[in-house]
C-alpha cells in the first residue's frame, strides 16, 4: 500500500540558479570583473582550467529558459544578480544594460506566472572590490548596500522575495580560508572578518530593501548540513562542535540574537588565530544583524560524519572526502560529489533551525545532486539515483511540515547543469541536461518526475 504525500495548496516549488554559474557574457554589455572571472582566469584554480565565460549561456537564452521553466510547471525560480554587471566597478554609477537584463528577466518570469526569487550576492564580488581589500575590509559591507539599493529601487515594483546573500560560510571558509574559491586566499583571521562583513551587510541591506520594495519578504540564506561525530570519543565529539561551529553556529547565532559562539572564539584566541579577540565589532553591529527577517532559506545536501584522525582541516571538513566516515561509493546512496544521500538530515536541519531559532518560516533554497547520467539511444535521460534523491528529500521536507516546521516552499538545485565553481563542468547538478557546445537543454527524468509532483502537488510515497 501506498500513501499520498500532500504539500499545502500554496507550497512554493522551484529551482535554483546563480549568475556566475549559467549567465556567461562575462564581459559582454559593459560587465566588470568578477572575483571568479579573476580566480578560472588564473591558471590552477579550476579543474581543466575552465571557465563561467560562457557557461549555459543563459545571458542570451533566457527567453527560452523561461519557456522551459513554464513547461516544467515551476511555481517560482530563484537566481542571482552578477554585481558587476550592474556596478562594474563596485560602486558608483550603475551600468543600464546590467539593470535592463535583470529587469526584462523579471518581466519574462512574471508573465510566465513564475515567481523571482532574487539573491543579491551569490559569490561573484566586483574584483575592484576584491582589490580594495574584499570581504574582511568592512567598506565591502557599506559598498554592499549601495548595490542592494541600486537593484532593489529598479526591481523593487516587481521582486516581492529577496535574498541577501548566499551561503555565507562558503564565501568565508573557502574564499578566505581554504583558497578552494575565489579569491583563493588562505588567512584564517581574514576570513573570521570577512564572515563579520557579510553578516553586517545583510543586516544593512534589509531595511534599504523593504524601503524600496514595499510588501517584500527578505531573508538569508545558510549552507547548513547535518554534523555528527563518528563515534562517542572525546575527540571526535570536539570535532563535531567544532565543524558545526564553523559552519553552522557562527552564522545562526549572530542572526537569530545570541551573538558569535562563545566556543569558537575562546578556540580561536587560543590558537591565536584572533590575537586581538573580535576587535573587528563596532557598537551597533549585533543590533545590525539580528534585523528581524521574513524567512531563512536552507541549503541542504548531505551529512558530515567526522572522525577526529583524518581531519586535518576542520575549516575544509564539508567538502573533505577524507573527513567524512569512509563508506561503499554505491551511487544510490553516494553522489558524484562524494556526497552521502541522506534525507534524514534535511529533516533534522530543518527542525534544528525551527524548534532552535524560531525564524518566522523557512525555504530549502537549494537541495540535489550530481549524478553525470546522459542520454540513452532513446533520448531519454534516466537520472534515477537523482529523481530518487528528490523524492527521498521531498519526503523529509513532508514530515518537517508535519512536526510543525513552517515550510514554504523548496527550490531544486539546479534548474540545469551548470559551472560548478572548482569542479568545472565536471559535476552536473541539474533536473535539465545541458550540452555545453550546443547549448541544447533537455529536461531529465527527474525534471519529468518533479513536473507531476508540481501538478499534483504531492506524489506517491
Ligand atoms: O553549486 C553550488 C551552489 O552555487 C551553492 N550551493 C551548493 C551548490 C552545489 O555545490
Amino acid at each position: 500500500m501506498t500513501d499520498k504525500i500532500q504539500f499545502p495548496k500554496d507550497f512554493v516549488w522551484g529551482a535554483a540558479t546563480s549568475s556566475y554559474q549559467i549567465e556567461g557574457a562575462w564581459n559582454a554589455d559593459g560587465k566588470g570583473e568578477s572575483i571568479w572571472d579573476h580566480f578560472c582566469h588564473t591558471p590552477g584554480k579550476v579543474k581543466d582550467g575552465e571557465t563561467g565565460d560562457l557557461a549555459c549561456d543563459h545571458y542570451h537564452l533566457w527567453p527560452e529558459d523561461i519557456k522551459m521553466m513554464k513547461e516544467l510547471g515551476l511555481k517560482a525560480y530563484r537566481f542571482s544578480i552578477a554585481w558587476p554587471r550592474i556596478l562594474p566597478e563596485g560602486r558608483g554609477a550603475p551600468n543600464a544594460a546590467g539593470l535592463d537584463f535583470y529587469s526584462r528577466l523579471v518581466d519574462g518570469l512574471l508573465a510566465a506566472g513564475i515567481t523571482p526569487f532574487v539573491t543579491l550576492y551569490h559569490w561573484d564580488l566586483p574584483q575592484a572590490l576584491q582589490d580594495a581589500g574584499g570581504w574582511p575590509a568592512r567598506a565591502t559591507a557599506e559598498t554592499f548596500v549601495e548595490y542592494a539599493d541600486v537593484v532593489s529601487r529598479r526591481l523593487g515594483d516587481r521582486v516581492k522575495n529577496w535574498i541577501t546573500h548566499n551561503e555565507p560560510a562558503v564565501v568565508a571558509w573557502l574564499g578566505y580560508h581554504t583558497g578552494e574559491h575565489a579569491p583563493g586566499l588562505q588567512d584564517l583571521n581574514a576570513a573570521i572578518r570577512a564572515s563579520h562583513h557579510l553578516l553586517l551587510s545583510h543586516g544593512w541591506a534589509v531595511p534599504v530593501l523593504r524601503r524600496n520594495s514595499p510588501g517584500a519578504e527578505v531573508g538569508i540564506t545558510l549552507n547548513v548540513g547535518w554534523t555528527m561525530a563518528a563515534s562517542n570519543s572525546a575527540a571526535d565529539l570536539d570535532l563535531a562542535r567544532q565543524v558545526d561551529g564553523m559552519w553552522a553556529r557562527w552564522f545562526t547565532d549572530p542572526l537569530y540574537r545570541r551573538g558569535y559562539p562563545a566556543d569558537m572564539t575562546a578556540d580561536w584566541t587560543a590558537s591565536g588565530t584572533l590575537p586581538n579577540g573580535l576587535d573587528f565589532i563596532q557598537p551597533g553591529d549585533m543590533q545590525a544583524i539580528t534585523v528581524p527577517t521574513d524567512f531563512l532559506g536552507v541549503n541542504y545536501y548531505t551529512r558530515a560524519v567526522v572522525r577526529s584522525e583524518t581531519a586535518d582541516r576542520v575549516g575544509a571538513a564539508q567538502n573533505d572526502p577524507q573527513a567524512v566516515f569512509p563508506a561503499p561509493k554505491d551511487p544510490k546512496h553516494w553522489s558524484e560529489m562524494g556526497w552521502e544521500t541522506y534525507p534524514e538530515g534535511l529533516l533534522g536541519v530543518l527542525g534544528r533551525l525551527y524548534f532552535d531559532y524560531q525564524p518566522l518560516k523557512l525555504y530549502v533554497t537549494e537541495n540535489g545532486a550530481s549524478y553525470s547520467a546522459g542520454a540513452d539511444a532513446d533520448g531519454h535521460i534516466r537520472d534515477t539515483h537523482r529523481l530518487n534523491y528528490l523524492r527521498g528529500h521531498f519526503a523529509a521536507c513532508h514530515r518537517a511540515m508535519q512536526a510543525g516546521v513552517p515550510l514554504a516552499g523548496y527550490f531544486a538545485w539546479s534548474l540545469m547543469d551548470n559551472f560548478e565553481w572548482a569542479f568545472g563542468y565536471s559535476q552536473r547538478f541539474g533536473i535539465v541536461w545541458v550540452d555545453f557546445t550546443s547549448q541544447k537543454r533537455i529536461p531529465k527524468d527527474s525534471a519529468l518526475w518533479y513536473r507531476q509532483v508540481i501538478t499534483d502537488n504531492g506524489f506517491e510515497a
